[in-house]
């Protein structure tokens, strides 16, 4: 408290300057609206993107004190919530995430002020312990026996939620072809949706079932949730908890994420998302970090969409990072998603609606662009750091993480050569 007291102090008058300007130029109400909804809004921290991430060709160890147990991943995620005060949850991954003392792990997340986000399954790799392989995919496997192991694994994740706390389970399956002829797409959609009303059936009633899609890889000729329209199809027939879930990355090139998102939202079928930027493919790179506009656009139609609805944007949607990398330190990583996802997300707040609306109603398009860049073009950092300072968190939370020498001391902590568990 007292180094978040410092740090801020010695930004004050930088940042009083700053702020002071926008506050000339820009609606108080509006100000003040903004403020209250970016203190309000918390994205969840994948645990798996609290190690160095690798990739098939190869693994550097050049962070340390990377997290070795849950319970190292949750400090770790506390300290990003102290930092910022918007990373108040954390989404597991089973059976990456185990988690052996359940009430010792839920005291040390309360202490942290720390909930658990939605828990994710894995029936995309072959645990040391499994009696079958998903080599030729899990929910949509020829063989029921494998179906079966997999339905009852996403089960199991569910039980181990409820225990936590969680409130939705969210299901990525990497399973789909590699060759043409390999598979046969009905029976392979069939058995997918039989498997995931299985799973629906075992959801408890205050939960949701998030079903996320993904255009290829590790498939590379089909995957059998391969976009936003063979996961609408499946949450559609398996009923109102179910909804998709939209991983930025997880799309063909070019594709119009926005629009995708604004119509999912509007048929009451958004799940929520996975913030990640990309430039390929799923890239998994830190957001805002390559199409700062995408997100902001995105953003937009979910501002617009969120406040048509008449919805919490805090409460109603599933904000969560979806994010791994080889070459920066996880949580400085981390820290700078959150910011590029805030920033989009006060740019949004701030664009003029009306003004927006009768441009659109007048088809004058240029004011319409005017309108939606004025606001993307002007440096709103200063009032996500205002949010963050009346919050109690830092002005800067990047700097006062390197003041502070947290990763130094996380490796003097937990040593140089620390290997997390999961990928
Ligand atoms: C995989 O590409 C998906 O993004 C999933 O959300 C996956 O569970 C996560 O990325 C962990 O690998
Ligand atoms: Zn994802
Ligand atoms: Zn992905």
């Amino acid at each position: 408290n007292i180094q978040i007291q410092s740090h801020n102090d010695k930004l004050s008058s930088s940042h009083h300057r700053k702020f002071s300007a926008l506050k000339e130029d820009w609606s108080s109400t509006l100000i003040d609206q903004t403020l209250q909804k970016l203190i309000d809004f918390q994205i969840a921290i994948p645990s798996w993107a609290l190690g160095t991430g690798g990739t098939r060709f190869g693994r550097f160890a050049i962070t340390g004190g990377e997290p070795r147990t849950l319970a190292e991943k949750i400090a770790d995620v506390g300290l990003l919530h102290r930092l910022n005060a918007a990373s108040d949850a954390i989404s597991l991954h089973i059976p990456w995430d185990v988690p052996e003392d359940i009430n010792e792990i839920k005291k040390s997340a309360e202490g942290y002020g720390l909930a658990f986000d939605a828990v994710n399954s894995n029936t995309f790799q072959d645990q040391p312990d499994a009696l079958l392989s998903y080599k030729f995919g899990s929910l949509q496997h020829v063989d029921k026996a494998v179906r079966n192991q997999a339905i009852a694994h996403n089960i199991e994740v569910i039980k181990q939620g409820q225990a936590l706390g969680s409130k939705a389970l969210t299901v990525w399956l990497a399973d789909g072809s590699c060759f043409p002829g390999q598979l046969n797409f009905r029976n392979a959609f069939q058995n997918t949706l039989d498997s995931l009303q299985q799973i629906y059936a075992a959801l408890p009633s205050d939960w949701k079932l998030y079903v996320e899609y993904k255009a290829f890889e590790p498939n590379f000729y089909s995957t059998t949730i391969g976009d936003w329209g063979q996961s609408l199809l499946l949450a559609n027939k398996l009923g109102d908890q179910a909804k998709t879930l939209v991983d930025l990355g997880h799309h063909l090139p070019n594709a119009n994420i926005e629009q995708i998102v604004s119509l999912l939202l509007m048929e009451g079928k958004l799940a929520g998302f996975h913030f990640n930027d990309s430039k390929y493919g799923d890239d998994d790179l830190t957001a805002g970090s390559i199409k700062p506009y995408q997100l902001f656009l995105i953003f937009n139609e979910l501002v617009e969409g969120m406040d048509a609805a008449g919805m919490n944007h805090a409460k109603n949607l599933g904000w969560m990072i979806d994010a791994s990398h080889n070459v920066k330190d996880p949580l400085e990583d981390l820290l700078q998603s959150v910011e590029g996802i805030m920033i989009a997300y006060a740019q949004a707040l701030m664009i003029d609606r009306a003004a927006l609306t009768q441009a659109q109603q007048n088809n004058d398009v240029a004011l319409a662009q005017e309108v939606l860049q004025h606001t993307f073009r002007t440096d709103f950092r200063p009032l996500v750091a205002e949010a963050r300072q009346r919050a109690g968190a830092a002005l800067s939370p990047i700097h006062l993480y390197r003041e502070l020498k947290c990763r130094e001391q996380l490796i003097m902590e937990r040593g140089k050569t620390t290997t997390a568990t999961g990928l």
